[in-house]
């Protein structure tokens, strides 16, 4: 079971999720920040003041990442604390924390693997309309060109969104997430093309002021369908389903093909909403990018209908799933980097991958997770089939490297390979946690 030679065996985390030090040195108001004070918004009423106090225990959490023989951590820059205000002057505090975490992590010989945005808005910049006003997408820009000019000389790897179905969709056409609007279609499809709009001009400003070329990407959920059986026609049903565009935009391809293919999909019914002159908006959007990074955690089963259309199976009772309910599919992996392969022809990053587990400090002082020891393996065994197939797959990053601040979940859940104890921010290796090390070891042999 060897990986390629150079597989990225990663972790991953998000600036807000893990920072806390949510108003120091100079820092600006995020989104998050404003609706987490929204009474009923998070589980509990919990916040992302203090989190993990990354920002201040960053060395301690290196020196645990380097103890698993990470290859690469995936990081987060909050927007907001190098650009307070979202534009304007920037924050040197603010950059001066990225430039030590950067550096200790190449100390460590872990590569930086930094998202542009994972969902940190700048709350200024809200009040300015966000995503509906067209000059997000300079913003972003601008956002982007400071952080290549500061941390080019040693980041390589950049991607430009996390999950932007989330913060669009979740953030503002159900209000489950920070900002908490619920938008008209037009005005969600404007975010949309904003968004991806913002997305092309990140890429050509990561080009133009980068002190050396760049590995770039970007990081959607990767919605996967997984045949029901091995009918040629239960494959076809799945592939179509994760082709086609859903009215909710809740979808692959509205978010994915702009992006690698110059185009929306032609069945989009959205199309008629869009801003005039999004065409030639497309040939901003459509930048070169060095490979497709995609979020993946479940598949829903989808076989061929009676109709002929794709039609989902349900899953039969007592289905395995996870704390938060998702359920545990592990050939996602093999069926969700085939298909964004086929149809983008790009190398695949998994860029996160992980469940949330109910862990806890066992009496031995461990904490004892063989849930998330047999989700990996199963998993990645998946993933290695897809490799075997011919997928040019070059990394894996788990959600998340610790436990942490889990959205309008608070801290109930825990997907870290770290243990967190709030109360005393006390880490624990979880037994998956050392796993992984002895499967990073010996690049996937081991274990798997
Ligand atoms: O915690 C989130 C992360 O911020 C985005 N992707 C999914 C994870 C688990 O829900």
């Amino acid at each position: 079971m060897a990986f390629p030679k150079d597989f990225v065996w990663g972790a991953a985390a998000a600036s807000y999720q893990i920072e806390g030090a949510f108003d120091a040195d100079g820092k600006g108001a995020s989104v998050w920040d404003m609706f987490v004070r929204k009474q009923g918004t998070v589980f509990r009423g919990h916040t992302g003041d203090v989190a993990c106090e990354h920002y201040h225990r960053y060395p301690e959490d290196v020196a645990l990442m380097k103890q698993l023989g990470l290859k690469g951590y995936r990081l987060s820059v909050s927007w907001p604390r190098v650009l307070p205000g979202g534009i304007g002057p920037a924050n040197d505090k603010g950059l001066a924390y990225y430039d030590r975490l950067v550096d200790t992590l190449l100390a460590a010989d872990i590569a930086p693997w930094v998202t542009l945005f994972h969902w940190d808005f700048p709350l200024e910049l809200y009040r300015r309309g966000g995503w509906l006003n067209r000059d997000s997408a300079d913003w972003f820009a601008d956002y982007t060109a400071l952080l290549a000019e500061r941390l080019s000389d040693r980041v390589v790897n950049w991607m430009t969104f996390n999950e932007p179905q989330c913060f669009v969709l979740l953030g503002q056409a159900t209000a489950l997430q920070a900002p908490g609007d619920k938008l008209r279609d037009d005005e969600l499809v404007l975010a949309q093309h904003n968004v991806l709009l913002a997305h092309g001009k990140a890429v050509q400003a990561l080009r133009a002021h980068s002190k050396q070329p760049g590995n770039i990407g970007y990081a959607p959920v990767g919605i996967v369908s997984i045949p029901a059986t091995e009918d040629p026609k239960d494959l076809a049903a799945a592939e179509r389903r994760m082709s086609s565009v859903s009215a909710s935009h809740w979808d692959n391809v509205s978010w994915f093909d702009p992006v690698f293919l110059g185009k929306y999909p032609e069945d989009a019914a959205f199309i008629s909403k869009l801003p005039r002159g999004y065409e030639e908006d497309l040939t901003i959007i459509h930048q070169p990018i060095d490979f497709c990074g995609t979020n993946i955690y479940f598949g829903t089963s989808v076989r061929e209908g009676r109709d002929g259309e794709p039609e989902q199976v349900q899953e039969p009772a007592g289905f395995p799933s996870t704390a938060l309910n998702w359920p545990v599919t592990p050939s996602a992996l093999f069926h969700g980097p085939r298909y964004f392969h086929a149809r983008y022809g790009k190398p695949i990053v998994i860029t996160e991958n992980g469940l949330s587990c109910r862990d806890w400090v066992a009496l031995d002082g461990a904490v004892h997770d063989p849930t998330r020891i047999d989700f990996m393996t199963r998993y990645l065994r998946e993933l290695h089939r897809a490799i075997q197939a011919g997928v040019p797959v070059s990394g894996y990053f788990h959600w998340s490297v610790m436990d942490n601040f889990e959205w309008s979940e608070g801290y109930k859940e825990r997907f870290g390979l770290i243990y967190v104890d709030y109360q005393t921010q006390k880490r624990t290796l979880k037994d998956s946690a050392h796993w992984y090390a002895k499967l990073i070891a010996s690049n996937g042999q081991v274990a798997l």
